[in-house]
């Protein structure tokens, strides 16, 4: 008679790296990364979006006939969830990440800061360290930009970064972020998400593009999600731009706890709902009226409770 470990197949715990049509690129755990795909019982799980993305841990198992199959797929402990195309089903673009890094360039695609505010509120919402990243700094008129922007993200409780992947200016502080846990890269196409990866591990070679000279806008370069190990310590989520972030189930109150700036001062508001809109006795709206909360900031919160 054989042993039970002989006749059950050996489990190899890893996590997915890529998925492309159907074949899911897995990074093993004991350190080669192998190509599977999903057993059948497991496409009828519920998950939302997906049922497998890159960051999702994973047991694979190895066939008879050497063939490789993912049959267990653990539960998440976080996730980066959009609203997908028409916005009818949940997009999940990640699994498990620690932290975003919203990127945005300088100029070249133009800053935006309701773009900028929409990326944060996505990690905010998903429950994700946020940090904001501005590249392309070397750009003529970043200078002027880079001290107002700064005050505005400080004075909201983010860390803000100023980088160029042209001078390297910031590219030692962006390696020291991500050497610890797993951050996503997330913004607009073109702002050159790619390009920072590069930047601090050349070793990656990751494919970047140009940004349209008529429209100001990337072309989506990458295209799909990419888990990656850093040489110096950490995990990267390379993503596809978003060319709009359309949120998944936002609340009202989500939305308004999605504001740093707002937190402790909500405790002061009249009612514990209070969405700092309309309410009497809102100590939102009194900070606003002093200046102590930054008036565009609540524009792009106006904005995004009418839109969201
Ligand atoms: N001037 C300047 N150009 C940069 C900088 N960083 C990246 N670029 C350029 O911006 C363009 C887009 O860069 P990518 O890295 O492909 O941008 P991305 O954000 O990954 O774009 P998607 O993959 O489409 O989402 C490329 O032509 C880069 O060379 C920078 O710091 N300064
Ligand atoms: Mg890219
Ligand atoms: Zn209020």
């Amino acid at each position: 008679m054989t042993a039970p470990e002989d006749t059950e197949a050996q489990r190899l715990p890893g996590v997915v790296l890529e998925t492309v049509g159907g074949i899911y690129q897995v990074g093993l755990d004991e350190g080669s990364t192998i190509q599977a795909s999903l057993r059948g019982r497991l496409k009828q799980e519920f998950r939302l979006g997906d049922r497998v993305v890159a960051g999702d841990r994973v047991e694979v198992e190895r066939g008879d006939d050497g063939s490789l199959t993912i049959e267990a797929v653990h539960p998440r402990r976080t996730r980066l969830v959009r609203a997908g195309p028409g916005g009818r089903k949940p997009k999940v673009v990640a699994a498990n990440v620690d932290r975003l890094a919203a990127v945005m360039a300088a100029d070249h695609p133009a800053f935006r800061p309701e773009t900028a505010d929409r990326f944060l509120v996505l990690g905010e919402v998903c429950g994700l360290e946020p940090v904001l990243v501005i590249n392309k700094m070397d750009l003529p008129g970043a200078d002027a930009l880079g001290p107002s922007l700064e005050e505005r993200y400080r004075a909201a409780g983010y860390p803000i970064l100023l980088a160029s992947v042209e001078s390297g200016r910031g590219i030692p502080e962006f390696r020291d972020l991500l050497s610890r846990g797993i951050t996503i890269l997330a913004g607009p196409s073109g702002v050159g998400k790619s390009s920072l990866l590069n930047a601090i591990a050349p070793g990656l070679k990751l494919r970047t593009g140009e940004v349209s000279r008529r429209e100001g806008r990337g072309k989506h370069t990458t295209v799909s999600a990419r888990l990656l190990e850093l040489p110096g310590g950490g995990w990267v989520v390379d993503t596809p731009g978003f060319s709009e972030v359309e949120f998944w189930s936002l609340e009202p109150m989500d939305l308004a706890r999605a504001f740093p700036e707002f937190r402790d001062l909500a405790h002061e508001c009249r009612f514990r709902s209070c969405t700092h809109l309309h309410e009497p006795d809102c100590a939102v709206q009194e900070a606003l009226e002093v200046g102590a909360v930054d008036a565009s900031r609540f524009a792009s919160y106006r904005q995004l409770s009418s839109s969201a």
